[in-house]
């Protein structure tokens, strides 16, 4: 139970709290929440780019003091999106979360084209596939707070139920068109097995999302999701907005010299322009390239 002062939203899964009462955990003991701790971190996300909409308002916490972001992306069925791979980026560089890339379905579709578009931005990143061996993520979850997230049927509560057996979180389908079924409807913290080197960590699942808002990072944290350009905007003219009608930008000459995929600028442009209400709402997290990008 949450103390009533605390108010209705205050705790959220990661949160480390006090408690008052029967700690046992016994069947049917009861505890009060009567203090949360201060959160290391807090990885947000908002239901929309827009700040001016009531759904770019809408701001949920979506774990807290999560010192690992793994982004959850199948390589088939659903096809993954390199927009909303940059976003989640965004979101976890923002937080100062690490990232690390999960990509799942391995044994559907090569890696080679999402590998190829993180090239410049050495970002961790593991494979996985059914009855693949678990050791390199097992390395690299331990002793840490990681939070799963991704759309839904790519697989992460798979990922949760091969770490952590005793975890029997519910699994779908994913429908002809390649999309989840959005089985699991909260997020679960889980604790891992403790491995060899390293203290035991903790896994969260979470729901699957469609599209991962940013209306919360300001435009100039936004850069921050993009290592691979930010050096090159100490060229930029003074208070340069970075929008693809700059004449003066640095950061195409950037490109046009091979320092970054042109396609990451485009993303962080479309991201840009996202936030003035002038992105593509219906598929704000595709990038063309991306499969089916034109589909
Ligand atoms: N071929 C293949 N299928 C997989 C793999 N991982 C998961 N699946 C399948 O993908 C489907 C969706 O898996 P879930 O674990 O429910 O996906 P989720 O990300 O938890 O989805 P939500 O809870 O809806 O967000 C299931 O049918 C899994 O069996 C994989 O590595 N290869
Ligand atoms: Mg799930």
């Amino acid at each position: 139970m949450r103390a009533r002062e605390l108010g209705r939203k205050s705790v959220v899964v990661g949160d480390r709290v006090w408690l008052v009462g029967d700690v046992t955990g016994a069947p049917g003991a009861l505890a009060r929440i009567v203090r949360i701790a201060e959160r290391t971190s807090v990885l947000r996300r908002t239901a929309d780019d827009d700040e001016s909409t009531a759904e770019g308002r809408l701001e949920r916490v979506v774990v807290a003091n999560a010192d690992q972001l793994v982004i959850v992306s199948a390589l088939a069925d659903p096809p993954p999106r390199t927009g909303f791979i940059d976003r989640c980026l965004v979101a976890a560089y923002d937080a100062g979360i690490e990232p690390l890339l999960c990509l799942t379905k391995a044994d559907l579709a090569g890696p080679e084209a999402v590998v190829g578009y993180y090239t410049e931005l050495e970002l961790p990143y593991v494979l996985i596939r059914p009855g693949s061996d678990l050791a390199d993520l097992r390395a690299l979850l331990a002793g840490r707070v990681s939070v799963l997230v991704g759309h839904s049927g790519v697989g992460k509560s798979t990922l949760v139920n091969r770490l952590v057996p005793a975890a029997e979180r519910a699994v779908g389908t994913v429908s002809a068109i390649g999309r989840g079924r959005h089985t699991s409807t909260s997020a679960v913290a889980l604790r891992l097995p403790p491995g060899p080197d390293a203290g035991p960590g903790w896994i969260v699942d979470t729901p699957g999302v469609r599209s991962f808002g940013l209306a919360h990072v300001s435009a100039e944290s936004l850069l921050h999701g993009f290592p691979d350009l930010v050096e090159a905007t100490v060229d930029c003219p003074a208070n340069c907005p970075h929008g693809a009608d700059e004449a003066d930008c640095a950061l195409d000459a950037w490109v046009t010299a091979g320092k970054a995929d042109p396609r990451r600028l485009a993303s962080y442009r479309r991201l840009l322009a996202s936030r003035l209400g002038e992105g593509d709402v219906r598929e704000p997290e595709r990038n063309p390239g991306d499969p089916l990008a034109g589909s």
